[in-house]
């Protein structure tokens, strides 16, 4: 039996709770890994102020000159998620769909048991309550969090409800999720020391994560991508949707109009700028639980309340509203950034007339210009995947309804991925079968901020693959069966803020995804026709000519960009259909509509060809 010291008043604060589940999963932890002192926080302000402290006290965060700010740093090898140490604890002899690692639940327990045994000498072990959604919402689920890391305590704090309080409410049922985590053995720079014995293991039938030896966010912050697994499980029984979204309001360029809209796009396309996108408001920018409303509409909960955001290329003409907000006093944490000795911040893509230091200290350390890591390669001034961790409430687009328990209408969901030779800029599904099937067959291509070769095309479905721990067709017959049973189904897109033209150069602007999102705003309410496609209904030229017209201060928008952009490539939606085809006969028990729209679209689209005498066809020729 180990001995740890909790004081009266943590004692207090579990008993309170009158639920013996939650005194015997601390005392499990705090047997196996064996910290000097159990810590207990609930909803305080005073609490959750302490925790703050703590991170600054010891070493895990560091105070920069703005007011409210500070830095934490991963190790040089910990800067984002894990795929090849994460694992689902399965019982023998199931498997999961392509690219997620199964292990068998006995021995993975037994593995991570012997790495996290003692993981937590001499350290406090903290113990959080959460709400993942909404307080008080039937949406919601409530979360228990052990971890050593004061900073993943703290990053939890700003992007999660407080659950104490709504864990009272629970008194002795066990429905909640919870969560092991240890950065293990510190390095005098606060980093994980045994990198090589990071796990995340996900144990669907304990309803918890176990997390060792790692300290980047979508390693640890158990609340985001770990609990996102298991509320996929749990969204898979229950019949309602847990998805890697963002949920914002929409409004028309005239008239008091609201419209909420979801949207999932794989990391670094464009999700949280579609969010974010000029006169929106935001609900949240990653994951969202979706259940039918009591007028048979889809609605929606951001489970987060911060947003755990890359900071790469925020500068003040791309994203001045993040932008601002990174820049004034508040509560926030940076990740993996450059900083200076007088508590100055610097990263990649900051603006072109910012003045970069020659030396500063960031993800290896002292940093200087130059600087290479042991393989030779240069080290950036930031880490391409550093981070920025504020409360959505801080940004001045907040939507009003982001902590409403009862959600937001849907009315429409936007998919999008990497894709510069295929994809129309925004399309409109045909049915809600055809919908499921455009969230199934997203692309992307890799970028150079991710190791391996840049441009190769990854199937990402729904960008929600990473974290999908049941089989993908059953997955996909959730999404199939969740639409059909809505009476006011959502109309679903399809877009690509990435088609280039033959000369390799990108179609669109930046900005430009602000005219898409006007387009479907207004196709939701009957405001605009369109042009019937085999891959679905694109805009009609007029309506984006005066749509750029207005939105832009009479940006001419010309025929020739529209056909460039709007032509159907014929034999490039072939071959994608080629791919997904030879991709999905791998999954078990596929949707029969799945095979029937892959079927429809081929057939239409080789009638196209035919009809047409072509492999791109403009949409001028479709529209008469
Ligand atoms: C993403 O990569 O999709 C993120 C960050 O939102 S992480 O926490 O790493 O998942
Ligand atoms: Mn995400």
């Amino acid at each position: 039996m180990s001995t740890y010291h909790i004081s009266d008043s943590d004692k207090a604060k579990l008993d309170a709770l009158e639920n013996p589940n939650v005194w015997r999963i601390v005392q499990e932890a705090a047997s196996l890994m064996k910290p000097k002192t159990v810590m207990v926080f609930d909803d305080t302000p005073e609490d959750v102020a302490k925790v703050r402290q703590f991170a600054i006290d010891r070493g895990e965060e560091r105070e920069l000159a703005q007011e409210g700010h500070t830095v934490h740093y991963d190790g040089y090898f910990d800067q984002a998620r894990d795929k090849a140490h994460t694992a689902t604890l399965l019982p023998a002899g199931q498997e999961l769909s392509r690219g997620l690692n199964v292990i068998e639940r006995e021995s993975g327990l037994k593995e991570i048991f012997e790495f996290m045994d003692g993981a937590m000498q001499g350290k406090d072990m903290i113990v959080r309550f959460f709400c993942l959604g909404p307080k008080n919402s039937r949406f919601s689920i409530h979360a228990l969090q052990i971890t050593d890391s004061y900073y993943v305590a703290h990053s939890e704090d700003i992007l999660y409800r407080q659950g104490y309080e709504e864990f009272k409410r629970l008194k002795d049922k066990n429905n909640f999720f919870y969560f092991w985590h240890s950065a293990g053995e510190l390095s005098s720079q606060h980093t994980t020391v045994n990198i090589d014995k990071r796990r995340i293991y996900i144990d669907p039938l304990g309803n918890c994560v176990l997390s060792v030896n790692n300290q980047y966010g979508g390693n640890s912050l158990a609340c985001k991508k770990l609990a996102l697994r298991l509320a996929i499980q749990k969204a898979n029984q229950e019949d309602w949707l847990a998805e890697h979204m963002f949920i914002s309001a929409f409004y028309p360029l005239e008239g008091d109009r609201k419209t909420y809209f979801a949207g999932a796009y794989p990391s670094a396309c464009g999700k949280t700028s579609t969010a974010m996108i000029p006169g929106a408001t935001i609900v949240g920018d990653d994951i969202a639980y979706l259940r039918e409303g009591s007028e048979g509409e889809m609605r929606g909960v951001n489970v987060e309340q911060g947003v755990f955001g890359i900071i790469r290329d925020v500068n003040a003409e791309d994203d001045p509203l993040i932008y601002k907000a990174l820049t004034e006093p508040k509560e926030l944490i940076f990740s993996n950034i450059l900083t200076t000795r007088d508590g100055q911040v610097y990263w990649l893509g900051m603006g072109d007339d910012t003045e970069i230091p020659l030396e500063g200290y960031n993800h290896s350390g002292d940093w200087h210009e130059g600087k290479k890591d042991k393989t030779g390669k240069e080290i950036p001034l930031s880490h391409p995947n550093a981070r920025f961790t504020l409360r959505i409430g801080e940004l001045n687009n907040v939507d009003e309804n982001l902590d409403n328990p009862d959600g937001v209408p849907i009315a429409g969901i936007f998919y999008g991925g990497r894709d510069s030779d295929t994809t129309v800029p925004i399309a409109e599904s045909l049915s809600w079968e055809h919908g499921v099937f455009i969230g199934a067959t997203i692309e992307s291509e890799t970028t150079a901020a991710t190791l391996g070769d840049v441009g190769q095309r990854k199937s990402s479905p729904m960008a929600n693959m990473d974290f999908v721990i049941v089989p993908l067709a059953l997955y996909l017959k959730n999404h199939l069966k969740f639409g059909k049973k809505l009476k006011k189904q959502p109309k679903v897109y399809a877009t690509n803020y990435f088609l280039k033209g033959e000369d390799g150069q990108y179609l669109n602007r930046k900005t430009d995804k602000r005219i898409w999102v006007l387009w479907a705003e207004g196709r939701v309410h009957g405001d605009y026709d369109a042009i019937t496609t085999p891959i679905g209904l694109i805009p009609k030229y007029q309506d984006l000519k005066d749509l750029f017209e207005h939105a832009f201060d009479n940006r001419s928008y010309s025929k020739e960009e529209y056909e460039a952009q709007f032509s159907i490539r014929v034999q490039k939606y072939l071959d994608k259909l080629d791919r997904m085809e030879k991709l999905y006969q791998e999954e078990k028990g596929m949707p029969h509509e799945f095979w029937q729209v892959l079927a429809t679209q081929r057939e239409e689209l080789i009638a196209y060809r035919d009809k047409f005498g072509k492999d791109v066809i403009s949409p001028f020729a479709l529209s008469g």
